[in-house]
């Protein structure tokens, strides 16, 4: 062999992207039935013998409940049950415990909290009867005063919503403190300058395609409870139904088919799904309820609605000395968010990750209002979505107010690439990040200095343009159990795979897609571990008769915590047919040598055999004292958060005469560590782009004096369509997650949580020699109009 020569190769490791493993930008799996019409969603669910529920919904906001008479409805041919809050209560299941550990009315007894309040229901044998016996209903209702923000609901005279609850003597629900309030307080009188900006973040709707439902089916013989229902975390819906309904788990089996959307809405319990339960154990027949699309905008668990009040103390220079936050958060009637129970206003605290800040103190208080309850959804990883909003917008004003450039100002505060683990100020433990270098290919993708020239050169035209930063790093999947679990209920996630003989698999895990592609992602994460072909990979989630426990999937914790747990059941089955392959090629396992697909021996590289070789030697062949099968499960409990970091910048024309503002460029620069399939983080990023420039600029729920929901339908709350949506430029940087088994970050909620502040810190650049500092959301043309016009703030 000469110099020149290449080596002999004897590797016949497969192609890692041809197999479809990671890196590979696979097509989605279910989309192959999605876009056939043959998904199975939980309408397809047809039972023998099926009835059908609907719920009577409050039309009044606040009021006592004088009297409900049944009795037209229950003459109604056809009608099989009419239940109210006071049946309810017999069976002590008028109220049910939330995930926050406060309490919700199943079905109104005293009186009626917020407008679409279940308040009777009815079961009939077909849809149609039950929605014409439910406005049979005759309900008299006393009307109270009503309640629909905070102002008024800590009022000295505000009449107490929760009069239910003993010990109750406000409308508070909680009031929570993290960080350091005397040093903070100290870098606060020492500062240069304090910056002060007051915003609120207003209410949305996650409003995914498909509302939620359920159908439930009790059976008398076997004593077991079927549940079909809408939900991203069946193990946690089994848990509650154990305790409310006193049934052993064993025989409760929840069931999670096919989820048009979930974004956060689907993680509640409501209402809708403990009434069918009941309804199927009285009648002992199916009960199916499916919510239609007013119901879903007006009852279910929204987003946001908080008040910030927000202070930055500063060095002429620009370094940012201390933070203080105090916000105070609209949970409507009943405190129903799903979060970590440790941390009441969710994530919030996780604000200022990315900058290197001293000291920090944040005071948040939660309040009862006349509203729907919720506040933790809409991609939102617990609210994390409000701490980088407000983030981001409170370091806009501080910069401007200095007369520093914006990127200038983040560059000079934020974490060095060198300066992890980083605690940050409100007590989060950061593991890794490049947040400079992730800014700058944001801003040399958008031409930054070149933007600013024709920024000034516009102007001379009187043309308004603007330019909006949005740095952040976001604290996503939880756990780790010593900090995180919900309602008691630590926070790990887990998988189990079984190899089949012929070497394909079947793979199963605790978490629960709704369209974010788990069934296309997880086969890829096998298929890089063992070389076994993603096609030949089918996963399955959402059954608790069948999947793993595990906690569901929000907060993006799917691919940090039960994605690590898919790594490490497949590293299990790799170290088992490793023993296999050691059999079969008569060495011992230390002279086996592994690379994708294939163990060899370590002296003859010709020699090896197949991951399908050593599967089908788990049950035709396998050596003495060796357990047959392929076959393991994983429960994985993170060390920490993961991480990923991105940059948003967005530029903006606003039109002076109307206040439309036109978006003209979106740039994106996102790290989730190692992609598994880049297509569908890309996919995750638009769509995540696309929610933040609807809230931005068009949607919001608001309620008028008296409690009505404005936006309860698709006309008056507004989802962008193609024709709205600006075009994105989607660009990376990689920093692998240090103790992800596969270096992998979450996604699936980044560019929402990053989004709104570059929108509109770009209309805001665009408006700032008008000296209005703030707009709240939505930027409707009439407000940024105003602004012009009035030269003042806009709330
Ligand atoms: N992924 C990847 N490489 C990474 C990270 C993620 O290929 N480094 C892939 C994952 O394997 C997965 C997807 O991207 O297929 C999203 O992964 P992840 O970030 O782990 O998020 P989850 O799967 O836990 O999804 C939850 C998140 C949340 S909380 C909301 S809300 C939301 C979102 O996802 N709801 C969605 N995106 C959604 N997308 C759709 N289509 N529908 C929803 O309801
Ligand atoms: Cu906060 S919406 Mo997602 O975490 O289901």
């Amino acid at each position: 062999m000469t110099a020149t020569e290449p080596a002999p190769t004897t590797s016949r490791a497969l192609d890692e992207i041809k197999i479809g493993g990671m890196g590979a930008s696979r097509k989605r799996v279910e989309d192959n039935r999605f876009i056939r019409g043959r998904g199975h969603y939980i309408d397809d669910v047809v039972l023998p013998g099926m009835l059908h529920m609907e719920i009577l919904r409050s039309p009044v906001a606040h009021a006592r409940i004088v009297s409900i008479d049944t009795t037209r409805a229950w003459n109604m041919p056809g009608v099989r049950l009419v239940l109210t809050g006071e049946m309810m209560a017999t069976r002590n299941l008028a109220w049910m415990p939330t995930l926050s550990y406060d309490t919700q009315a199943v079905l109104a007894t005293d009186k009626v909290r917020f407008q679409g309040q279940e308040v009777a229901c009815v079961i009939a044998d077909d849809p149609y009867i039950a929605k014409d016996a439910c406005e049979a209903i005759e309900v008299e209702y006393e009307q109270l005063p009503v309640i629909v923000n905070p102002t008024q609901a800590l009022a000295p005279d505000a009449p107490i919503i929760r009069d239910d609850k003993e010990n109750q003597h406000d409308n508070v629900c909680f009031e929570w403190e993290v960080g350091d309030k005397s040093g903070t307080d100290r870098a606060f009188a020492e500062a240069d300058h304090v910056s002060r900006i007051e915003m609120h973040y207003p209410r949305s709707h996650p409003s995914p395609l498909e509302c939620c439902g359920s159908v439930a089916d009790f059976d008398r013989a076997t004593g077991k409870l079927t549940v079909y229902m809408t939900t991203q975390a069946p193990h946690i819906v089994r848990a509650a139904v154990a305790l409310i309904a006193e049934l052993p788990e064993h025989m409760i089996r929840i069931v999670s088919p096919d989820l048009g959307g979930g974004f956060g809405n689907k993680v509640p319990v409501y209402p809708g799904y403990v009434m069918s339960i009941l309804a199927s154990i009285l009648l002992e027949r199916p009960v199916k309820w499916i919510e239609d699309r007013s119901g879903n905008l007006i009852s279910t668990g929204f987003g946001r609605d908080v008040y910030l009040t927000g202070e930055l103390a500063l060095r002429r220079d620009g370094k940012i000395l201390a933070v203080r936050m105090h916000t105070d958060s609209d949970h409507g009637a009943f405190f129903g968010d799903a979060q970590p129970s440790k941390f009441k206003i969710g994530l919030l605290h996780s604000a200022f990750a990315c900058y290197d800040i001293p000291t920090a103190h944040l005071t948040a208080r939660g309040v009862y209002t006349n509203k729907a309850p919720g506040g933790v959804a809409y991609r939102c990883s617990f609210r994390v979505t409000e701490a980088m909003f407000f983030q981001e917008r409170m370091v806009q004003a501080a910069a401007d107010e200095l007369g520093i450039d914006q990127a200038e100002f983040r560059r000079m505060n934020f974490v060095r690439d060198d300066d992890f683990p980083h605690r940050t100020p409100f007590g989060f433990l950061t593991d890794s990040g490049q947040y400079a270098k992730c800014l700058q290919v944001g801003l040399d993708a958008i031409d930054y200095e070149g933007f600013r020239r024709e920024q000034a050169e516009a102007a001379k035209n009187g043309r308004l343009l603007g330019i909006g930063i949005s740095c952040m790093t976001e604290p996503l999947g939880a756990g780790n159990s010593r900090e995180y679990d919900i309602l008691g209920i630590k926070m790990f996630d887990s998988a189990e795979l079984r190899v089949h003989m012929t070497g394909k698999a079947i793979l199963r895990t605790g978490a629960k897609t709704q369209g974010q592609g788990h069934e296309t992602t997880w086969a890829q994460i096998v298929a890089h571990e063992l070389g076994i072909p993603a096609e030949d990979i089918v996963v399955e989630e959402g059954d608790t008769d069948t999947a793993p426990f595990g906690m569901g999937t929000y907060a993006s914790r799917s691919t940090p915590v039960a994605g690590a747990a898919v790594a490490m059941v497949s590293r299990k089955i790799r170290a088992k047919a490793r023993k296999l392959a050691a059999h079969l090629l008569e060495v011992s396992e230390e002279d086996v040598e592994w690379e994708l697909g294939r163990f060899y021996v370590r002296a003859a590289p010709d020699r090896g055999v197949t991951i399908q070789e050593c599967a089908m030697a788990a049950y035709a062949n396998m050596p003495d004292g060796l357990e047959p099968g392929l076959e393991a499960n994983a429960y994985y409990d993170p060390p920490n958060l993961t991480w990923p970091f991105g940059c948003y910048i967005t530029t903006v024309e606003v039109d002076p005469m109307t206040g439309v503002w036109d978006v003209l460029r979106v740039v994106a620069v996102d790290d989730c560590g190692v992609r598994i399939n880049p297509m569908i983080v890309e996919g995750q990023i638009m769509g995540g782009l696309t929610e933040a420039y609807a809230m931005a600029s068009m949607q919001f729920i608001t309620f008028d004096a008296d409690g009505n929901c404005i936006g309860s339908n698709f006309m008056d709350y507004l989802l962008p369509t193609a024709w709205e949506t600006p075009g994105y430029e989607l660009h990376e940087v990689v920093t692998p997650c240090p103790h992800h088994p596969i270096g992998a970050k979450g996604i699936g909620e980044c560019a929402t949580v990053g989004g709104p502040a570059a929108f509109v810190n770009a209309v805001m650049d665009a408006l700032k020699q008008f000296g209005v500092r703030n707009v709240d959301m939505p930027l409707l043309p009439d407000r940024v109009h105003e602004a012009i016009t009035q030269r003042h703030d806009v709330s």
